[in-house]
This record gives structure tokens, sequence and C-alpha cells, in this order.
């Protein structure tokens, strides 16, 4: 039957067959593979399962991530329970322990996971109504856990996916959301009686603040263990800054899948004794490692890293002069041109799916799901441009620059050279260096002001907007999977949104590499000339420069991008930074600071050394005094 053929198949055939748009091809082209071998996929989806009991239909919705029929099953499988309630610890929990097992074994990939609490979430909602209806209802939770990011920090795609798991595994999450203070952990713990705390982070001055969480537990008597997670945090830091200063447990999580493992034994009367030995012996010898590490390390003074600083010589070289000057705001940049900017791979990683795209679609083991994954975030990114639910902002500005005294970046108002925009401050790398390798700053890459050279630097922010509404939308739909996918993406886009305005940078803004002409692999691998490091990068570590680079280009008005008290980024898919043009520029890490430099630094900023200890703290080459 003509009609029985998919409604998408049949335009698409059309097309070809009666030449009606010059795409045609590639559109029966783009859907041939979802329709390839044996006509399966044609036929429809296999629903030979939906003839099985009500309860084996349900662990399959939850095993597969199929939400279509779950609150039809739900409702049916309520009606054969004497209370709602038993629909949850039965059929639900059975299904979801299956999934927790597979994900376990790594049977089951995280984007799998997510879609199989989905269904979870859409099946607990249609139970919630008949359960307070029943008023004396009480699941039986495995262990309460609070979560939040810590003060000043806006990231959440990593806690909401741990969340979810927690979730998943029959722990009863309460999240908190971002930037949440101290106090209001604190005082959220006590009024829900948390089994366990956990906090998330993504930049360095989150460490200071989840320490300074640890320090108000300890004070206010806690007794619950406390998870420490998130990009920026590590084992040693958290054994040697945080652990120090809660008597209880404090374990740092490196990822979604272990989280389960580490809340078990935490919250297990068989478990956790040795658990805890073994944790905190292991912690101990953390602590241990690092000072004999830290006593060991030979630094130089500054003046003899200064002396070694990048040799260049600017008398050879005449460095490329801006055609314009000055700031240029790129407003509702599309996001179509982004597209093709995209790094695939850490998008990937985000969903604990380690490859090299486009490797990663055919992988052996974990090919499947990241193609899944893949085609459906390609149907969200064309749905985030047809609807234009997210936007694109950005700005660049030009300037004319030099260094001085080493360390330091004079940024001018005009040629003249006579009157400063501001000064920003470079950090210099203080460990010995073999022969023949420098002790290098960001600053030596700008011609010096006694060169006598005009040089230049440029200044970048861009974010893009809209992904905490739209993922708001999808989570009122107990949809956790495409909220976290939505706001992934707009990661991917700040990224691609970066990459695509440095290019444009070196090909027409400043144009000193008009005739570039690079493809995606080679940008991801830099391959071009010139660098954009980011506040917060190994090369500049102090994530308050950002607060110059803001005021430098404007970034709030021209870029709709703000700073919280920690200098994290609002909307969260941001990015901002400096652009060197000099051929010898590259990234580097500028390491462990000695304390000559950080008061040097503190001097040149014109703040207190204690200010500045604080900011840099996990590059400080030696202990401050309190
Ligand atoms: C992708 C990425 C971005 C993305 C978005 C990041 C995001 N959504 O979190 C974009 C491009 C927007 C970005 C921007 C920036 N980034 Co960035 N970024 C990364 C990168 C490459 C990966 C982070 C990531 O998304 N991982 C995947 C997610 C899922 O993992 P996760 O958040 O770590 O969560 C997992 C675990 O940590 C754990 N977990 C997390 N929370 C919790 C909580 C609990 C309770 C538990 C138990 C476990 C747990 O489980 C999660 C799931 O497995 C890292 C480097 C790296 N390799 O880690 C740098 C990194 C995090 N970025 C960094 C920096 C500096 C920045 C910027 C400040 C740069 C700038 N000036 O523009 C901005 C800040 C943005 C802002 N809004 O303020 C630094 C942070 C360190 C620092 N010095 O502060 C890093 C470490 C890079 C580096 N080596 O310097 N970044």
């Amino acid at each position: 039957m003509y009609e029985d053929i998919p409604a998408e198949l049949r335009e698409r055939v059309e097309n070809v067959v009666l030449n009606r748009r010059p795409d045609a091809a590639e559109g029966l082209i783009e859907i041939a593979p979802k329709y390839a071998g044996k006509g399966e996929a044609a036929k429809g989806p296999d629903l030979a399962w939906r003839e099985l009991p009500v309860n084996e239909r349900i662990a399959h919705a939850l095993v597969h991530g199929l939400d279509e029929f779950i609150e039809v099953d739900t409702e049916e499988s309520r009606q054969q329970h004497a209370r709602p309630i038993e629909v949850i610890e039965g059929p639900l929990m059975n299904g979801m322990n299956v999934v927790g097992d597979l994900f376990g074994a790594g049977k089951m990939f995280l984007p799998q996971v997510v879609k199989s609490a989905r269904v979870m979430k859409k099946a607990v909602a249609h139970l919630v109504p008949f359960i307070e209806a029943e008023k004396n209802a009480d699941t039986k939770p495995k262990g309460k856990i609070l979560m939040a990011t810590v003060k000043g920090d806006v990231h959440d795609i990593g806690k909401n996916i741990v969340g979810v798991v927690l979730a998943c595994n029959n722990y009863e999450v309460i999240d908190l959301g971002v930037m949440v203070p101290a106090a209001k952990i604190l005082e959220e713990a006590k009024k829900h009686n948390a089994d366990v705390i956990g906090l998330s982070g993504l930049i360095t001055p989150s460490l200071d603040e989840m320490a300074h969480v640890a320090k108000e537990m300890q004070r206010e008597g806690f007794k619950a263990p406390l998870l420490i997670g998130g990009a920026t945090t590590s084992r040693v830091h958290t054994a040697v800054k945080i652990a120090p200063n809660y008597e209880q447990p404090v374990v740092w999580v490196k990822d979604a899948s272990r989280g389960v493992g580490v809340a078990s034994s935490l919250l297990s009367d068989n478990l956790r004794a040795g658990f805890l030995a073994k944790h905190q012996a292991e912690y101990q010898e953390v602590r241990e490692r690092h000072a004999t590490k830290s006593a060991q390390t030979r630094m130089l003074t500054l003046a003899e890293a200064r002396a070694n600083k990048t040799k260049i010589d600017w008398s050879a070289c005449t460095p490329p002069a801006p055609p314009k000057l000055g700031l240029s705001p790129l407003k509702n940049y599309p996001i179509e041109e982004l597209v093709n900017y995209i790094d695939w791979s850490p998008f990937f990683i985000t969903w604990e799916l380690h490859g090299r795209y486009p490797a990663i679609l055919k992988d052996e083991k974990i090919g499947k799901e990241a193609t899944k994954l893949y085609n459906d975030a390609q149907a969200m990114l064309k749905r985030i441009i047809a609807d234009r639910s997210l936007t694109a902002h950005g700005v660049i500005g030009l300037f004319p620059a030099n260094s001085v005294n080493d360390d330091d970046i004079e940024v001018y108002v005009d040629e003249s050279r006579t009157a400063l925009r501001t000064t920003l401050h470079t950090l210099r790398q203080q460990d010995e260096k073999p022969p023949g390798r420098p002790n290098r700053a960001l600053a030596d890459f700008i011609a010096p002001k006694s060169s006598g050279r005009k040089d230049y630097i440029g200044a970048f922010t861009v974010g893009i907007s809209g992904a905490d509404e739209l993922a708001k939308q999808f989570e009122a739909k107990h949809d956790d999977y495409n909220a976290i996918l939505v706001k992934a993406l707009a990661d991917r886009l700040a990224e691609a949104f970066a990459e695509r305005l440095h290019e444009r940078v070196r090909r027409e803004f400043w144009g000193y590499a008009k005739d570039e002409n690079l493809n995606n692999d080679a940008l991801i691998g830099e391959a071009y000339q010139g660098i954009r490091p980011a506040p917060g990068y190994p090369a500049c570590p102090d994530h308050t420069e950002k607060g110059l680079l803001f005021k430098l280009i404007d970034a709030p008005k021209n870029a709709g991008v703000k700073l919280t008290e920690s200098y994290a980024m609002w909307p969260a898919a941001a990015v901002s930074g400096f652009y060197f043009s000099h051929p010898d520029t590259q990234y580097f890490a500028v390491g462990k600071l000695g304390r000559d430099q950080v008061e040097d630094y503190a001097r040149r900023k014109g703040l207190d050394l204690g200010v500045v200890e604080r900011w840099l703290s996990p590059n400080l080459g030696y202990e401050p005094e309190d």
C-alpha cells in the first residue's frame, strides 16, 4: 500500500522520482541509512514486545529507553497492584536495576542510561498523583543525596548526569542547582536530612569554595559524607585541601559511573568500614606524596626565570597591523555557520563515550550508541536552527599593545600609544627547564615597548544563550536526555563560535593569514598561526584577568555575557580569551609559582598578597601563610 510507506521516506523518494528539488538526492541519501538492511526499519519499529505481560513490557521499555507506551503500561500495572508505590518498588525498580547492572558491567552506555531515566521519570510522574492521594505512602530510597554546584560556578552538565545515574539506582537526589552558597547547602541538607552531600565545580575558584563548604560542615557538626566532583577537581586537591577541613569522609568521584559505587559503599552497613579504611589510607598516601613532591620541586627565582624568557628577535620582525582597530560586536551570529566548526570528540566524552570523532561512530563496542547519540544531536541542532531557541552573540576587539617590564602587556587607546586602555598581567613559568627551553610567559609574544616595534593584541568573548530555558522545557517533560543534550550542544556551539571567530580574525579582522584555508580537523589540531589563550587555561591561570578582558571589550553589552563573583561566565556556554599573532606563540602551562612571583604579581595588580594567593591557589608552589 502506497500510504503505508512512512511519510518521510515517501516524500524524499517522490522528490527524486519527480525531480522536485535540486537537493532531492542528498535528502534521500541522508535518510537512507535508517532504511538500510532488509527493509526492517521501513516496516516501522518492531513492536513484538508489546505482546509481553505488562511488567516485562515495563522492563523492556526501561532497558531500551522507549517512553512511548510507558504511561499506559504503568497505569495497567498500577491497576494490578494494591498500592501505586508497589509499581515503583516492583516492576520499575526491577527494570532500573537491570539498567544499573548493565551500565555497571559496561554493557550499557551513558546516553542509554539517561534515556532509561527519562522513561522512569515519566512512569513515576504518572504515579505521583496516586501516591499523594494515598498520603501514607513511604518510598524507601537507598539514601538521600543532596547535590549542588558551588557559589560562583555555573556548570551543571556533569552534576546533572551524576544525579540521573544515582536516581536510576534508587537514590533520592535533591538537586539545588548552580551558584549555591555554602549556607544554603547546609540549610537544605539539614532540612532534608541528607545522607550524603555532593559538590560540583568546573573552574578553579570553585575549589576554594568547596574547601569552605567542608569547613562550614565541620563547624556545624555535620556527619554526612561529602562527595566532590567536576572537571577542575582532583583526588590530590580533595585529599590535600578539602578533606583536612572535615572529619567525616570526603571522597573525590571521577565520573558518573563511579558515583553509585561510592554512594552505596558509604551508605552500606557492611561495606562502609572497609571502604573507608582503604579510602583513608589512600588519601593519606596522596598527601604524603604531594608533600614530598612539593619539597623536591626545584624552582627558579623570578629574576632567573625572566632571564630565560622566550627569545624572539624583534628587530627582525614587523608585527602585522590589523586594518581596523577597536571593537567588532557580532550579535545574533548565524548558528548554522557554526555547526561545521564543532569539535565532536568532547561531545562524546560528556556522555562517557571515549574516542575520536568520526572513528567513534564505527567503533566496534560503542559505535552504535555513539551513532544514535550523534543522530539525536543532529536532529536537535536542526530544531535549534529552525526555531532559533539558542542565540549566539560575540565580540572581538583588536588593540595596539606592547609588553613592559617583562611580564605585563600595555593595551593602548590608539596608535599614538600614549594613553592606556588597560594593563594585562601574565605569569611566568618558574620550574627549572632543560637547556635550550625557555621559561615562558604570554607577554613574551608581544613586542616589548623598548623594541620600538608596534604590536597588537586581540580579545574576544562569545556566548550561546537560551540553553537553560530550552533545557527547562525538556525537564518539565521529565526528559533529562534532551535537557542534557541541549546543554552539551550549547557548549559545543560556544567552542565552535570561538574557533570560527578566531579563523575570521586571522583571515579578515586582523588579516595576517588572509590565504589560510584549513579544514575543521586542521583547525582542531591548531595548524594555524597564533593562539587564543583563555583566562583559566594553563597559560593564564588567573581568572581575575577576565575582569580586565570583559571591561576592554564590554562583553556584557556586546556579547550578553556576565561574570559571577568567581569569574565564571553566564550563560554557561561561553568562552573568552586573548588573541596573539606571533608565529612563535604556543600554548604552555605556567605551572607552579614561587612566592617572589606571586608577591610581584600582587603588587603589579594592586591587590593584597592574600587575595592573589587565593585566586592562584592551585598554582602556588609554596604554602601561603594564613
Ligand atoms: C568542555 C569544556 C568546556 C565547555 C563547557 C564545560 C562544561 N559544560 O562543563 C566550554 C567550552 C563552554 C568551556 C568553557 C570554559 N572553560 Co572549559 N573545559 C571543558 C573541558 C574540555 C571538558 C569539561 C567537560 O565538559 N567534561 C564533561 C563533563 C560531563 O564532565 P564533568 O563536568 O567533569 O562531570 C563529570 C565528573 O567531573 C563528575 N562530576 C561532576 N560533578 C559532580 C558532582 C558530584 C557530587 C559527583 C559525585 C561527581 C561529579 O561526574 C561527571 C560525569 O561523569 C575541560 C577540560 C577537561 N578535560 O576536563 C575544560 C575546563 C573545565 N575548562 C576550563 C576553563 C578555564 C574554562 C573557561 C574559564 C575558559 C574561558 N576563559 O573561556 C570557560 C568557563 C566557562 C564559564 N561559563 O565560565 C578549565 C577549568 C580549570 C580552571 N583553571 O579553572 C578546564 C579544566 C581546562 C583546563 N585544563 O584548564 N569549557
